[in-house]
């Protein structure tokens, strides 16, 4: 009396159960019947111009639910064109799941259509990546998908689907249907003799700072950085941009970790954006604490430290946190005074940079762009926040607040997410807005994307830096080649505007400081995904010291 299933029926109602509801997508042969198993359910195929932006998209989806997001694509070519997304999902430590059409199991190495080790292919920039094997077991290898995408430190996880095991029919008795429980990892927490060993050496310390990993750059991950912050009396931060100790967010950090005589490392590898805890950024005496759900992590920060490695354990960040803040009572230094000086730090910005202003008519300084659109962003506390590319957006990420949900393209620093972002953005926020702030070179990896957006009546702003340049990269070759040795980084000062008003948006074209602001409204009111071309000065990104070099200085090295 059991209807057969397809495997694709599996794969859907799968999904469908465990909630996953949306899925971003790019059809292609593979996975045409994945498609057709859609149709019937709840669930929501929101098909993108780009394999890279349906994954861009569901990394988005992850970070901002907290829940892994879904990218379906098809084989071969899909997955190539799919695959190099991860790499930002895997470094920001964003949950989702990547589902690949594949050859058919019958055709493997016999030349099969687009047949490629898809699985090897996406190994390095994922957490585990597999295909599967048989069509009774694919609702098991999407709850596992789902598991390992959300435990632990979050990451993104690649399964390739063969197109023969999605067409299979399957008796509903044969399919291995997977349990609630196999979608959840039991969280590794942190035992209380370990966390009161860590309380101890914080109470040892006269200066500790807790730098957590980029998942907890999120709602939850915040609120429980503030809470630490307050009951442990440490002073905590995330650090999530490839410019380390200078990314523009934290103020003059370099100067804070210089002091610093404890790092807590709460869910953070110990990696380059932290000098190698080197001398003479970190002072040579500093301790270190690891606290990381990865044991290779915490091996490796003992490693690196040697005898200056107070402390490690494997533990998960959240239950990590909610041990420490348990055992803390009767354990705390009051730290008032070493709190406000980090804050100073964190919030320090040069004086003179209220003066700052273009020197070129019909062009902007970067700082009179976000001038304007601070009180927009600050205005309502579920707007999203996204930050990408190079110089323009470095400004945006030291002048703009940070409300709880923002996002940037993180440690890996790899440009051209934003614009899927902020559709996946919409899609989780109906009411609040969504604002993306990119360059010019930036825009134009998903500028496609205004089609998909305004197809589905999502509306975003989008503000857009035009120097006509690579200019950060175009900066690092002033500063290590030379001006008379800049070549390969002119772009012009294209009118993405009307890009995104041709492709069913709504464009504003920016050159006065004066019309900025009435530009953001308009286009906020438009109810369309728009764009905001702003005409800006190439200038470098800011670098923020004191006091002598209150200046802007030329970039870090990326
Ligand atoms: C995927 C990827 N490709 C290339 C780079 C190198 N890169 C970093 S910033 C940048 C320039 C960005 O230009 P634009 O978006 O115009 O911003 P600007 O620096 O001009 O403000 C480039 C090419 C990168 N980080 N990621
Ligand atoms: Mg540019």
């Amino acid at each position: 009396m059991s209807q057969p299933l397809r495997g694709a029926d599996i794969v859907m109602r799968c999904l469908e159960q465990a909630g996953h509801k949306t899925i971003f997508a790019l059809s292609g042969n593979h996975i045409m019947s994945l498609f057709d198993a859609a149709i019937g359910t709840s669930i929501d195929l929101v098909h993108t111009r780009h394999e890279a932006a349906a994954v861009h998209a569901a990394d988005a989806w992850g970070r901002l639910t907290g829940r892994p997001g879904i990218a379906m694509v098809t084989g071969g070519p899909g997955h190539a064109n799919a695959t190099p997304a991860l790499m930002t999902a895997l470094g920001q430590e964003s949950p989702l799941v990547l589902l690949s059409g594949h050859t058919e199991t019958t055709q493997l190495g016999r030349g099969g259509f687009q047949e490629l080790r898809q699985a090897e292919m996406a190994a390095p920039v994922s957490k585990a990546s597999w295909t599967a094997g048989s069509a009774e077991t694919l609702g098991t290898d999407i709850a596992k998908a789902i598991r390992i995408a959300s435990s632990g430190r979050p990451g993104p996880v690649h399964l390739s689907l063969p197109s023969d095991l999605l067409d299979a029919h399957v008796a509903d008795n044969a399919a291995v249907w997977p349990e609630q429980s196999d979608f959840i990892a039991a969280p590794i927490a942190l035992h209380d003799a370990a966390a009161d060993a860590v309380l101890e050496i914080i109470a040892g310390a006269a200066r500790p700072l807790l730098i957590a990993g980029p998942h907890l750059a999120n709602p939850p991950g915040r609120t429980l950085l503030a809470r630490l912050e307050q009951g442990l009396q440490v002073p905590t931060c995330i650090m999530e941009s490839p410019r380390g100790f200078n990314d523009a967010t934290l103020g003059t950090f370099n100067e804070l970790i210089r002091r610093v005589d404890l790092i807590v490392l709460l869910g953070k590898a110990f990696d380059f954006t932290l000098k190698f805890a080197a001398a003479p950024w970190i002072d040579p005496a500093c301790r270190v604490v690891s606290i990381d759900p990865e044991g290779t992590l915490v091996e490796r920060a003992a490693r690196e430290t040697g005898a200056r490695f107070a402390f490690g354990c494997v533990a998960d960040t959240y239950p990590a946190g909610a041990a420490l803040l348990r055992r803390a009572p009767g354990r705390i230094v009051d730290r008032e005074a070493w709190l406000a000086e980090a804050q100073a730090e964190f919030t320090n910005r040069p004086a003179s940079w209220t003066q700052l202003a273009s020197n070129t008519p019909g062009k902007l300084h970067a700082i009179e762009v976000f001038r304007a659109l601070k009180p927009f962003v600050a205005r309502d506390p579920n707007t999203v926040l996204i930050c990408d590319g190079g110089e323009f957006a470095q400004w945006g990420q030291s002048v703009l607040p940070v409300p709880p949900r923002r996002m940037i393209n993180g440690v890996t620093g790899a440009i051209g997410s934003s614009l899927p972002m902020a559709i996946a953005s919409r899609l989780v926020e109906p009411r609040a807005p969504v604002f993306a702030v990119l360059g010019d070179g930036t825009f134009g990896f998903h500028m496609a994307e205004f089609e998909t957006a305004a197809r589905r009546g999502l509306p975003f702003v989008a503000v857009v830096g035009t120097d006509a340049r690579w200019n950060a990269e175009y900066n690092l070759q002033v500063r290590d080649y030379g001006r008379d040795r800049a070549v390969g980084c002119e772009l012009t000062a294209a009118r993405y505007d009307l890009v995104a008003a041709a492709l069913g948006g709504h464009g504003e074209l920016v050159e006065r400081p004066d019309d900025m602001a009435p530009a953001i409204e308009r286009a906020l009111a438009s109810g369309k995904p728009a764009c905001i071309n702003v005409m800006v000065e190439s200038i470098p990104s800011p670098v923020v010291r004191k006091p002598a070099r209150d200046a802007v200085a030329s970039p870090p090295k990326r």
